[in-house]
């Protein structure tokens, strides 16, 4: 009798319910291209990390969304990947809100549930390279989750809602028990806004033309 040589070496990883993860949702070369515009933008420097907001302006003393800092219609070089993204049927719709994180190695983003300010579906991009992020439950479970560059992280849900996600400030993951060092990781996070915000956010799309 013939066995198999590897036991189902490649399982399908368990997620967080409600996340989603579409790899290859963007080509290597719109990774590029993409990480190269950030760049060519110009960083705040509110925390250890920097960072670049979009649409609105996020207050991290509030850990909250500043409704009376609208900062203008997002720039055309995100355009692109706003408009895919509105065609992906979890989010379908046109983000009003995005942050850009740079992380070097050694810094990380600290355990929360994104506010319910924004929208149901949160959802990220990771340029640069792969890093773990993880999730845990109310009951105490974690879950450490991979974000290959180009993937699409979707979190809806109680993944969205009820588990918080964060990044460990660390300089090496482990992966397939090897010690791996690592490399800078700038994400996008797109958001929508809750439905307070729904008259402001008509009359911005409006004033803006
Ligand atoms: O870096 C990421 O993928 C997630 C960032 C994040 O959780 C946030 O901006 O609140």
């Amino acid at each position: 009798m013939n066995l198999p040589l590897f036991d189902d070496a490649d399982p399908e990883p368990v997620l967080p319910p409600g996340l989603c993860i579409i790899e290859n949702w963007l080509g290597a070369a719109e990774c590029s291209d993409l990480l190269r515009e950030i760049d060519e933008q110009p960083w705040m420097h509110d925390l250890k990390r920097r960072v670049q907001h979009y649409g609105w302006k996020y207050d991290y003393t509030l850990r909250d969304l500043r409704a009376d800092q609208y900062l203008g219609p997002i720039p055309g070089f995100l355009a692109p990947v706003v408009n895919r993204l509105a065609e992906v049927p979890a989010f379908g719709e046109r983000a009003e809100q995005i942050i850009v994180n740079e992380y070097l190695p050694g810094q990380g983003i600290a355990a929360h549930i994104d506010r319910d300010t924004f929208g149901d579906v949160v959802a990220s991009v990771s340029l640069g390279s792969e890093w773990p992020m993880e999730f845990s439950s109310r009951s105490g479970e974690t879950i450490e989750v991979s974000m290959p560059v180009g993937a699409l992280l979707l979190m809806t849900g109680p993944s969205r809602h009820e588990w918080t996600h964060h990044i460990r400030p660390r300089k090496s993951d482990t992966r397939a028990g090897r010690r791996v060092a690592r490399e800078r990781r700038v994400s996008l996070t797109f958001r929508t806004l809750g439905p307070q915000f729904s008259d402001l956010v008509g009359a911005q799309t409006s004033s803006d033309g």
